[in-house]
């Protein structure tokens, strides 16, 4: 048995086109404790789940929205009767109700979501469709039928955008620069909304960029590990390479590791009032600095040459041979220039702190590409 495309849920074998329907689940899930999770098929719906079934006894319902090629890559080490997998689309209200009405679930964690700031702008209908109505349409199956599940909303740092301060902590505006931002912020306000008003436990946290080995490769740091990996092996079998190639690579982020922020998550859930909480590893870098660490990490020092678009990162002592240049097609048409969190509140109320530091991230990032 390929253990990508297929494995076995209750002697049952499931694969793609084994997804479970809602009358398949609610036979097999009746009476359980049940926690959903959507989006784990991504970065950190899978990272939840992992921390779910290790930490938690809840039987754990995975959201997942029928494609035509597999995508489970990201979930397919695991083998766990307490993990069922769902048909599940954020853009259908009566499955997201009839779900919610027939499983009775104590807890729904929403990571899914269109998560690419770059193509929001192409897809902004989609965008808001997908990460704000769809919110809207979770909340209200919530309040009409299981106003005591707990629910948590994927909010993201890209909400404080065009920042008013450094560092970002919870009393920051919301000044989104991105549809995705804007399509966040609506998110947050509808979690506040329903939460203040019909007391359901629902909240989101302002999550900062969290990367790791599972991280899709059109994010920067991923599209710089894969590139480094893929140039490492050129230059070591001496064959041609093309450059990899970034956009702004001034912008600086507040990164952290994923695994970290899964149990951020998991304590808010937790807390005994709900309550929204920056994550954050409280130390901002460089997209820049990424590409230096990462490209040395695998052994190839680089040195910066030019500027603006004609800036780029080339080989030390062989300045002809480019590692990473600019296009400008990665540009985009408005920019989040500068992100740091403050996490003291999470670190303080909730007893969380993140374990793996930058340093750490890129490596095992650069590892996992290097083996791969
Ligand atoms: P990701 O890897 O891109 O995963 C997104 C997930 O959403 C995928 O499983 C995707 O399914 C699913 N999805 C997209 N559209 C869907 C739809 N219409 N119906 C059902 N599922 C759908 O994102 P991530 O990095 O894990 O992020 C998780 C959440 O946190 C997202 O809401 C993101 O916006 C938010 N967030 C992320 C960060 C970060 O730095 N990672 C920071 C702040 C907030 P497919 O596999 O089928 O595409
Ligand atoms: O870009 C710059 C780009 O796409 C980071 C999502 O998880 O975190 C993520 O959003 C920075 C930006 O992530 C390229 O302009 C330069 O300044 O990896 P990213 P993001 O936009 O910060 C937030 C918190 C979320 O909520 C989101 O879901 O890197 N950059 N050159 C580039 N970015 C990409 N993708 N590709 C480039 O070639």
């Amino acid at each position: 048995m390929n253990k990508n495309t297929q494995y076995t849920y209750m002697g049952k074998k499931i694969d793609n086109a084994n997804v479970l329907n809602i009358d398949e689940a609610v036979k097999l899930l009746a009476g359980k404790k049940l926690c959903i999770v959507t989006g784990v098929t991504g970065q950190d719906g899978s990272f939840m789940v992992d921390y779910l079934l290790k930490n938690t006894d809840l039987y754990v319902v995975g959201g997942v929205r029928r494609l035509s090629v597999y995508n489970h890559i990201n979930i397919s080490h695991i083998d766990d009767e307490r993990f069922v997998l769902l048909n599940f689309d954020l853009t259908d209200s009566h499955s997201i109700s009839r779900i919610v009405e027939k499983l009775q679930p104590e807890y729904f964690i929403n990571l899914a979501a269109q998560s690419f700031v770059a193509s929001s702008w192409d897809f902004a209908r989609q965008t808001w469709a997908t990460n704000s109505t769809s919110v809207l349409d979770i909340l209200e199956a919530i309040r009409l039928h299981k106003p005591d599940c707990k629910m948590y909303q994927a909010g993201s740092s890209e909400e404080f955008g065009d920042v008013s301060y450094v560092p970002q902590d919870e009393k920051h505006p919301l000044k989104p620069r991105s549809p995705y931002g804007a399509s966040k912020a609506a998110a947050r306000q509808l979690t506040k909304v329903y939460r203040e008003s019909y007391g359901i436990f629902a909240i989101q946290g302002w999550l900062f960029n969290h990367e790791s080995e599972r991280r899709g490769a059109e994010f920067v740091t991923r599209k710089i590990t894969k590139n480094v990996a893929r140039i490492r092996n050129s230059i070591r079998t001496g064959e041609k390479f093309t450059p990899l190639e970034l956009g702004n690579i001034d912008a600086k982020r507040d990164w952290s590791h994923a695994e970290d922020f899964v149990e951020g998550i998991w304590k808010m859930l937790n807390h005994k009032e709900p309550k929204e909480y920056v994550l954050s590893s409280n130390e901002t870098h460089t997209v820049r600095e990424f590409v230096e660490k990462a490209f040395s990490l695998a052994g190839i020092d680089g040195e910066w040459a030019g500027e603006g678009v004609n800036e780029k990162f080339a080989l030390k002592h062989k300045p002809e041979i480019t590692l990473m240049n600019i296009n400008e097609k990665f540009y985009r048409p408005a920019e989040v220039d500068l992100l740091l969190g403050d996490s003291s509140l999470a670190r303080k109320e909730l007893n969380w702190m993140p374990k793996i530091s930058f340093e750490e991230l890129v490596k095992k990032m650069v590892e996992n590409d290097l083996k791969n």
